[in-house]
């Protein structure tokens, strides 16, 4: 056969490889996979994370989001390949032939290296952006903000309000005030984290770490702490909502009298 003397060019290699039907059965797989991982990416995902109550947490959602995206062709592919021999394991077939080594496929080797890096550039300069535009916008607002002092301590967090001078174990905050909080610990490294604002950030011992934000929609916080700080690290919790002025002045006055009687 004439055919069998004649080397194969590359467009051959590809047609015959996708002509395979363990090719065409995993790219289907392929497809099947990614559309799911797209679709929990945009739909599912949102409903599972916390509420966001400021701009920080929406971008922190959004990242994810794209993030999740972008990971989904990557995820499918491994899961395509992995259900395709799940599939097959009992039948009993030939192993399909070996194809021609990645390695030595220069337009393979050009694509990957191309896709993987703009992927890199893209994580790197967005991430650089964006925690630039938010330090920018937080600053602007800091002549304005309410100073909230956080002291992590093993293993309870407490809030010291300056202005209304009030201690206490709850994080109230009144909704649309840039809120700054300057946070520390008397003992080891913890980690300040209201969840539902979208801003997270050790807190040392040694120094005092910034962090500032507006909260903009009304409702429950959670405050934990994000840094393994000894045997009751998951229960060094609190709660805290972001409130009406008129609401959060009402209790700061009852904080006051309450600690006037004590
Ligand atoms: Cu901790």
């Amino acid at each position: 056969m004439s055919d069998h003397n004649l080397a194969p060019t590359p467009g051959d290699r590809a047609t015959t490889f996708f002509k395979r039907n363990d090719v065409r059965r995993t790219s289907v797989i392929f497809i099947l996979w990614t559309a799911t991982f797209t679709i929990l990416g945009i739909w599912l995902y949102p409903k599972f994370m916390p509420r966001i109550m400021s701009k920080e947490m929406l971008s922190a959602e959004n990242i994810m989001i794209w993030f999740t995206i972008i990971s989904a062709p990557i995820a499918g592919i491994v899961l395509a390949l992995a259900t395709n021999a799940f599939l097959n394991m009992h039948r009993g077939d030939t192993p399909p032939e070996e194809g021609p080594a990645v390695r030595t496929n220069g337009p393979v080797v050009v694509i990957w290296t191309v896709a993987s890096t703009i992927f890199a550039l893209v994580a790197i300069v967005w991430g650089i952006v964006e925690l630039n535009v938010q330090s920018v916008e937080a600053a602007a607002t800091s002549k304005s903000a309410m100073i909230v002092e956080v002291t992590g301590s093993q293993w309870l967090w407490t809030f010291n309000y300056p202005e209304q001078g009030i201690e206490t174990h709850q994080l109230n905050l009144p909704i649309n005030r840039p809120v700054e909080f300057d946070i520390r610990s008397v003992d080891v490294n913890h980690s300040f984290w209201p969840v539902q604002l979208g801003v997270k950030v050790d807190a040392n011992a040694m120094v005092t770490t910034v962090v500032r934000t507006t909260p903009n929609k009304l409702g429950e916080i959670d405050v934990k702490c994000a840094e393994l700080c000894g045997i009751l690290h998951a229960y060094m919790e609190t709660t805290g909502a972001v409130m009406t002025e008129a609401d959060f002045d009402s209790w700061v006055s009852q904080v006051q009298q309450s600690g006037a009687s004590a």
